[in-house]
């Protein structure tokens, strides 16, 4: 299915959400915001759906906010960014099945906070990565100011938003901003493996994965230890328990179904 702006794929239990505007780096309008949205909305209770990967069409992953469309008028960037930006944000976070940023080129800007707001990384060695905001006056956001600092901690995220280097895959890499880099005669086949892998997986305990480390960010351990516990009872009574503890005491690899 193509929405336009963000070009939209199932196969094999992989959704790939493609923004598609390469002439201008896949900056992003209301339209692919938008089209993002709900891409990403109509994943959650698809059950065809196990994994959902993010890239970019052309040369780069996403130049952030588009320019063009906001030169010229004084908008008002609270509600821009509350209807648009920060509902994709939450919306990945939120989501209970992984979400893989395939950084196929530069992410600039909110481009750089959609790429940090995913589960995973995975960057092209052509990718590169530019906070951007200061350079035009403004300040990190679409989560920027969230998740920076919980990757490189407060020092660094500072000195990367005030400096806004165009860091490269591997900078990146050693920054902890990127789990995997691959050269990019290999990229397409890598984000297909890594996303088959994950699509195979027991998605419900994924997506509970993804609540526990979440709620859990912020908790004490007497809290966490409660919480992991009300999350097994759910993962413990999934058919895909029963298949992964079948497969186990048949010394084969488990067949899970997301179930
Ligand atoms: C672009 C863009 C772009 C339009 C490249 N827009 N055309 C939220 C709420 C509300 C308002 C404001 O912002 C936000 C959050 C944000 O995201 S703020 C940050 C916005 N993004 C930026 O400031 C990044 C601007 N772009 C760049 O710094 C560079 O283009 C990067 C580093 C991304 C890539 O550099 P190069 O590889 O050297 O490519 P280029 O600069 O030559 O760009 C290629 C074309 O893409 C060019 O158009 P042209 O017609 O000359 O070929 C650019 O104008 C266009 N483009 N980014 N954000």
């Amino acid at each position: 299915m193509t929405h336009g702006e963000v070009l939209s794929k199932v196969d094999a239990g992989v959704l790939t959400l493609t923004l598609n505007r390469p002439d201008a780096l896949n900056a992003a309008t209301d339209p692919l915001l938008e089209q993002l949205l709900q891409g990403l909305r109509g994943a959650e209770h698809e059950a065809k759906v196990r994994v959902i990967v993010i890239t970019g069409a052309g040369r780069a992953f996403c130049a952030g906010q588009d320019l063009q469309a906001v030169q010229g008028r004084q908008i008002s960037f609270k509600a821009h960014l509350e209807k648009t930006y920060n509902q994709v944000i939450s919306r990945i976070r939120s989501l209970e099945k992984p979400v893989l940023a395939a950084v196929n080129g530069v992410a600039a800007g909110a481009g750089f906070s959609l790429a940090l707001a995913c589960d995973l990384r995975i960057a092209s060695s052509e990718a590169s990565f530019v906070p951007a905001f200061s350079k035009i006056g403004l300040v990190p956001d679409s989560g920027m100011s969230y998740h920076l600092p919980r990757l490189v901690g407060y020092q660094k995220a500072f000195e990367l938003l005030v400096t806004s280097p165009r860091l490269s895959a591997e900078e990146a890499l050693a920054l902890g901003l990127v789990e995997r880099v691959v050269g990019a005669g290999e990229f397409q086949a890598a984000v297909q493996a890594l996303a088959g892998q994950l699509a195979a997986g027991p998605t419900k305990a994924f997506g509970l994965t993804k609540r526990a480390l979440q709620r859990n960010a912020t908790a004490t351990l007497a809290e966490a230890l409660a919480y992991e516990a009300m999350l097994q009872e759910i993962a413990g009574r999934t058919e895909d328990y029963k298949e992964g503890t079948r497969a186990f005491r048949e010394k084969r690899a488990p067949d899970f179904k997301g179930r």
